[in-house]
């Protein structure tokens, strides 16, 4: 192989790698009633921001219970699935598109474990959240999450990367 097409092989490699792992990828987050109550927002945003996050959709909404129980229905058979609706549809919520490099992990890492006790300094949860169940955000949990979590609360023309 001539040396020229070699070198444009290398880069075309190069530039698809990069691409592929410089991914910019969407999740989807709530900004749960302990947080709005609390008049949270805005402190929670600048922290997703800081952490390079867009927030490219936005918007507060009440979950209705059905919307709740849709939401959460891969927890339907959980003990505290009750629970959880009921502090869902407490109180307004924000829902919101993230957007990143690997904006999945990167949210999920911001928000810290799910149980606030053992969340880690710095994080969402630790910082902010009230008990498990009022833990203040919530995040997709993977690609195909997103993809549906997102689908419920916005229509494509409402996400403005
Ligand atoms: P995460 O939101 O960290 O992905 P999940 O998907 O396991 O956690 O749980 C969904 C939500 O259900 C949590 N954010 C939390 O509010 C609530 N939850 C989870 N486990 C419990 C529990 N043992 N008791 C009460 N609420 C819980």
């Amino acid at each position: 192989m001539p040396c020229r097409i070699r070198y444009e092989a290398a880069v075309n490699i190069g530039f698809l790698y990069f691409r592929d792992i410089m991914a910019i990828e969407r999740t989807f987050s709530i900004l749960k009633p302990d947080a709005t109550q609390r008049n949270l927002t805005g402190a929670i945003n600048a922290v997703i921001e800081k952490a390079g996050l867009r927030i490219v959709a936005q918007k507060r909404v009440r979950m209705t219970r059905e919307q709740a129980e849709t939401f959460y229905a891969v927890h339907k058979e959980r003990p505290f699935f009750g629970k959880l609706v009921e502090t869902m549809t407490a109180g307004p919520v924000v829902v919101q598109v993230l957007e990143a490099e690997d904006a999945i992990k990167k949210y999920r890492d911001v928000l810290g474990a799910t149980d606030p006790a053992k969340a880690a300094p710095g994080t969402l949860r630790k910082e902010f959240a009230v008990s498990l169940s009022e833990n203040s955000a919530h995040g997709s949990d993977g690609p195909d999450t997103a993809v549906v979590e997102i689908a419920q609360w916005f229509s494509g023309n409402e996400i403005v990367g």
